[in-house]
């Protein structure tokens, strides 16, 4: 499993305010401490409050380069922030997203292809979040197409069901797993999959147990990768757990230890 840590989001106060005030200790701490406790990778949000995101992306960029050589997924609904943050980005970029809107999936792809980035596209068009799994299998096609006709690597691209709080939309949340499966037989080779896992807990209160028992059922539903928490011990052993359940690492009994020293 892929794990993006979902931590560097100006969304979360001391995030913003560390934006806000440009004190690196804050954003670089919280980047070791997800690196750590697993972290494949770290998303870089600099969330709604930002007033100038352009120049806030590549700061956060710049900082998080200064202690990691993790790969950043720059996180942004606009696409001149995310091309703004891949200007300075040193390792092989992550665009975090592109919808299934014809215009900014142009721009997206030809930045994916200009800067050999993996891209990540989510399920949603100009007419709002889809409301069950044939919409999100309708977009995500689109998305594919517009992959292969660019020439862009579909095993570059990771695709988002967009998950849905269970405390608002219970009845969705099969069709969303149900839309990782088949996502996966879009295309030829298939495209990869991922969700942002603390949306499904976004205004519950038992959020770590819900986070950790979508995530085990994701992936048994094929799940590529995953944006979530990675300082939720119990998440990763649940991660880790589920792939040693699909025979995609050998058992010892120190399995987890020997997970986490790879
Ligand atoms: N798909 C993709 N990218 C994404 C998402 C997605 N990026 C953003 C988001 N969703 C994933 N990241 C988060 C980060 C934090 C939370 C949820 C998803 C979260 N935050 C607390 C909350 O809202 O309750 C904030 C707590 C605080 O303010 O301190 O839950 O789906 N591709």
């Amino acid at each position: 499993m892929f794990i993006i840590g979902e931590l560097i989001n100006g969304m979360y106060q001391n995030i913003g305010r560390a934006i806000k005030e440009h004190d690196k200790a804050v954003i670089q701490k919280c980047a070791l401490q997800q690196v750590q406790a697993g972290a494949d990778a770290l998303d870089v949000n600099c969330g709604p409050a930002s007033r100038e995101p352009l120049s806030d992306i590549q700061w956060l960029v710049e900082t998080i380069q200064e202690v990691t050589d993790k790969p950043l997924a720059l996180d942004s609904s606009k696409p001149k922030v995310i091309e703004s943050g891949l200007k300075v980005i040193k390792n092989r970029p992550i665009i975090n997203s592109t919808t299934a809107d014809p215009e900014k999936l142009e721009i997206l792809v030809a930045l994916a292809k200009q800067y050999k980035a993996r891209l990540i596209g989510i399920t949603i068009s100009s007419k709002g979040i889809p409301q069950n799994k044939d919409q999100r299998l309708e977009l995500a096609a689109v998305i594919v197409a517009t992959c292969v006709d660019n020439d862009f690597n579909v095993e570059d691209l990771y695709l988002d069901p967009i998950v849905l709080p269970v405390n608002v939309a219970q009845a969705q949340m099969k069709d969303i797993l149900e839309s990782i499966r088949e996502f996966k037989i879009i295309s030829q080779p298939s495209p990869k999959t991922i969700v942002g896992l603390s949306n499904v807990s976004q205004g519950s209160c038992v959020r770590s147990l819900i986070n950790r028992t979508f995530l085990t059922m994701a992936v048994a539903y094929g799940l590529d990768a995953a944006i979530l928490d990675p300082a939720d011990k119990e998440l990763m052993d649940a991660a880790i757990t589920s792939e040693l359940i699909l025979n995609k690492q050998i058992y010892c009994d120190s399995y987890l230890e020997a997970y986490r020293k790879k």
